[in-house]
């Protein structure tokens, strides 16, 4: 999966994507790196490796893309490039970060701080790029409807048509509700309102009482949508995260934030888009898969390897809690905590697996 970092200029981008490079340990290339995979941080991963001491340990990865390309044009008004949107439409998930801190040194391209405003801003410009798409492509099917009428451009002239009647009411397509066959028929299209999006909060010491009444802020203005919002403190985030762990948990724990920006940034990113890990276990390697809730274990054993979905016949499995209780699998064995399942059983969050198959 791939997150791209969005936001106007000056937000604190940069300095969150190095933050996040930081804390998954990921090593510092280029200064003017821009894109990266990091390993997802995993404690369960990192518990199962102690005790089976396996030649490796594979997490999960993610890339992270510092999306740069806005710029101020002549007229001092932001301008957003083709390049800017096309880079946009490559990402899976994007955290659209706005800025709250206050520094005179860093100037605002807006010349004052205002989330809200920033965050409807580029909502709006990537608004009117799925219109633009939406128009053109419409017309193109109506144009080569009447010279063969394709079973591609059947299907997809009345999806298209309600897009139109959706996005010209200036909604954001993630609002639509569409089903299973016209999400099949879109799937080749990317539009920029309906990438699952996470709105970042760039904060400074002085703006930290601010959160609440600023997300209450953000979720008023945008009725029925469902907002997710992270805050984050990208500056001092950034001078702990090269710090040793023991002391930035210090410095951390003075300061109210539990966990890293990356881990809450993930965090957020499994929750919305209804992601979850299983593990494989074993000398070899122990190792985090994502799948998707509600995955039964054929298609999770899928992810693995397509052999393992065609010739699968059954699933061992234990949950990660019960292993823990239990300490081994033998153990497991003993105590009956060691299951089979059928292809048809949903994969839980945390179960370890082994795929038996042909
Ligand atoms: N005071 C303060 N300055 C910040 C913060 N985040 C970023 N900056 C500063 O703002 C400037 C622009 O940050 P950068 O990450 O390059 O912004 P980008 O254009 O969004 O990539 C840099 O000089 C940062 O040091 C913050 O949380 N607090
Ligand atoms: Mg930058």
């Amino acid at each position: 999966m791939q997150i791209g970092l969005i936001g106007l200029q000056n937000t604190g981008k940069s300095v969150l994507f190095k933050t996040l490079l930081n804390s998954a340990g990921a090593p510092q290339g280029k200064s003017d790196q821009t894109r990266t995979v990091v390993k997802v941080p995993d404690q369960r991963l990192n518990k199962l490796t102690s005790i089976f001491n396996p030649k490796k340990q594979i997490n999960a990865t993610l890339e992270i893309d510092d999306v740069a390309g806005l710029q101020v044009g002549d007229d001092g008004k932001v301008k957003i490039t083709s390049d800017f949107l096309n880079k946009v439409k490559n990402c899976d998930a994007l955290l659209h970060v706005v800025r709250q801190f206050e520094n005179d040194a860093v100037p605002h391209p807006e010349n004052t701080i205002d989330p809200l405003r920033d965050i409807i801003f580029l909502e709006t410009e990537f608004l009117f790029s799925d219109m633009a798409m939406i128009e053109n492509r419409l017309e193109k099917i109506k144009k080569d409807i009447l010279k063969s009428k394709t079973e591609q451009l059947q299907r997809e002239l009345p999806v298209f048509t309600k897009l139109q009647e959706h996005v010209n009411k200036e909604l954001p397509i993630r609002l639509l509700h569409l089903d299973e066959n016209e999400k099949k028929t879109l799937s080749g299209y990317q539009f920029l309102t309906l990438k699952p999006t996470i709105i970042g909060i760039n904060l400074d010491e002085n703006s930290k009482d601010k959160v609440e009444s600023l997300v209450r802020q953000i979720e008023d203005n945008f009725p029925g949508h469902k907002v997710t919002i992270v805050p984050f403190f990208a500056q001092f985030e950034f001078e702990l995260s090269s710090l040793p762990e023991e002391e930035a948990g210090v410095f951390m724990q003075d300061f109210g934030i539990t966990d890293s920006a990356l881990d809450r940034i993930l965090g957020s990113f499994y929750n919305m888009l209804g992601l979850q890990s299983f593990f494989t276990v074993g000398e070899d390697e122990c190792r985090a898969w994502t799948i998707t809730k509600g995955m039964t274990a054929q298609e999770s054993a899928g992810v693995i390897h397509s052999d393992f979905y065609n010739k699968f016949i059954r699933a061992e499995v234990v949950g990660y809690d019960d292993f823990m209780t239990h300490g081994s699998i033998a153990k497991c064995k003993e105590a009956g905590a060691w299951r089979l399942e059928g292809k048809e059983y949903i994969v839980k969050d945390g179960d370890i697996l082994n795929i038996r198959h042909n």
